[in-house]
């Protein structure tokens, strides 16, 4: 037996502060999260210090680390998330102290495992600078992995696990604090190679704009090839 409002008013009065609540809910879930950040999962976080990135390639496959601090996602994981009909853009937040600049590439996946996790990323924008370009369709290097075409082990040569060349444009897997050249956490076209940041962050969002527009054109071409039958009769 359900409730039985005395009025109409009554009724609707209810419905409403449900309503409300769910929507107070709502604002204060979005408001709690930073504006930019609502829709993006994290891949990567370095700002502490305290975790070593210097890690095998199994470790790199399951990830490791802390989600509320210093973590890496895994390589399985981030390979689960971006292969799917779903297109996905990659965004790195990079900070030295005070400051922070950013770099965004869409279309990002990675390969699978037999594939050795190799790296597809699509145009740049941002104020870091490009440094991922570089890395295009390049597979994963551990210190126990080297699919670089360096003659050295480049995850050994400089101390981190990346989609390394002949070495690297960006090492945000890098050693912690070292100013040695390309040892540290680098973004080269922000920083150089001697200087290792103190913030970084690696994130996903799906590219909505991008897929619905696709839908549109999509729509358009069928109304088209419609017309055209109809014409045809
Ligand atoms: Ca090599």
């Amino acid at each position: 037996m359900g409730y039985r409002f005395s009025s109409r008013f009554e009724r609707e009065l209810y419905f409403y502060s449900v309503y409300e609540y769910f929507l107070n809910l709502f604002l204060i879930q979005l408001l709690s999260t930073k504006c930019c950040s609502c829709f993006f999962k994290v891949l990567q976080r370095r700002n502490t210090g305290n975790l070593d990135f210097m890690k095998r390639w199994k470790q790199y496959i399951a990830g490791f680390g802390n989600l509320t601090e210093e973590f890496w996602i895994g390589l399985d994981k981030i390979y689960e998330l971006t292969n799917t009909p779903t297109q996905y853009e990659l965004r790195f937040d990079l900070g030295l102290g005070p400051e922070r600049t950013y770099a965004v590439y869409d279309n990002f996946k990675i390969a699978p495992m037999r594939q050795k996790f190799k790296l597809t990323i699509g145009k740049y924008r941002g104020t870091a600078g490009d440094a991922m370009t570089y890395h295009q369709g390049r597979p994963w290097t551990t210190i126990d992995s080297d699919n670089d075409i360096a003659l050295t082990n480049c995850a050994v040569s400089h101390r981190g696990a990346w989609w390394y060349k002949n070495c690297h444009l960006a090492n945000l897997n890098g050693n912690w604090g070292d100013k040695r050249h390309s040892m540290g956490l680098n973004w080269e076209p922000w920083k150089g190679h001697v200087t290792s940041l103190d913030f970084t962050e690696m994130k996903i969002r799906p590219v909505g704009a991008l897929s619905s527009r696709k839908k549109r054109s999509l729509m358009t071409r069928e109304k088209k090839s419609r017309v055209s039958n109809a014409h045809n009769k």
